[in-house]
């Protein structure tokens, strides 16, 4: 099995500005932790990072022959894209939705999320050690027996 663990836009400043918020792990540093997972999981693993919105839907529609599934954090376009959810959509690939931050106990636009309904499932608020989380949450989705 093989997924795509696909991030959206500033994240690549993960670790460099926010740690409030975001804590001070870095993308590089998370993507390894995502790789740690996939290899105990025993599955292959993508990882990628996209400040544009058409990236982000070139990505998910890439993943579509590739991939079995996709763990999305798509960074304020979270909140804004229906192309993003069309491009859920369109893939059927399950996807997890994934944010560091708890997005409810923010400000009010980041509350409602545009992709939330055309994916398996959300895991928010847990800061990176989400990603690891998310990748588990998957493999269990698709693995409902192991
Ligand atoms: O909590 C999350 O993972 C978010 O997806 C992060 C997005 C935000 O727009 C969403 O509402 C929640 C922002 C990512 C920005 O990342 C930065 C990292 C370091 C410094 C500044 C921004």
């Amino acid at each position: 099995m093989k997924y795509l663990v696909l991030n959206g836009p500033n994240l690549n400043l993960l670790g460099e500005r926010a740690p409030e918020i975001y804590g001070s792990t870095t993308l590089a540093e998370v993507e390894a932790a995502c790789h740690a997972t996939a290899a105990e999981l025993g599955v292959e693993l993508t990882f990628a990072q996209s400040n544009h919105e058409g990236g982000l839907v070139d990505a998910l529609h890439g993943a579509r022959q590739t991939h079995d599934g996709v763990v999305l954090n798509a960074g304020a376009y979270t909140h804004t894209s229906i192309a993003l959810h069309d491009a859920i959509e369109a893939t059927q690939l399950p996807t997890v939705e994934l944010h560091i931050s708890n997005t409810h106990a923010r400000e009010a636009f980041r509350h409602h999320s545009m992709i939330a309904s055309a994916c398996v499932g959300v895991i928010l608020g847990f800061g990176t050690a989400g990603y690891p989380l998310a990748l588990r949450a998957l493999h269990g989705h698709l693995n409902p027996k192991s």
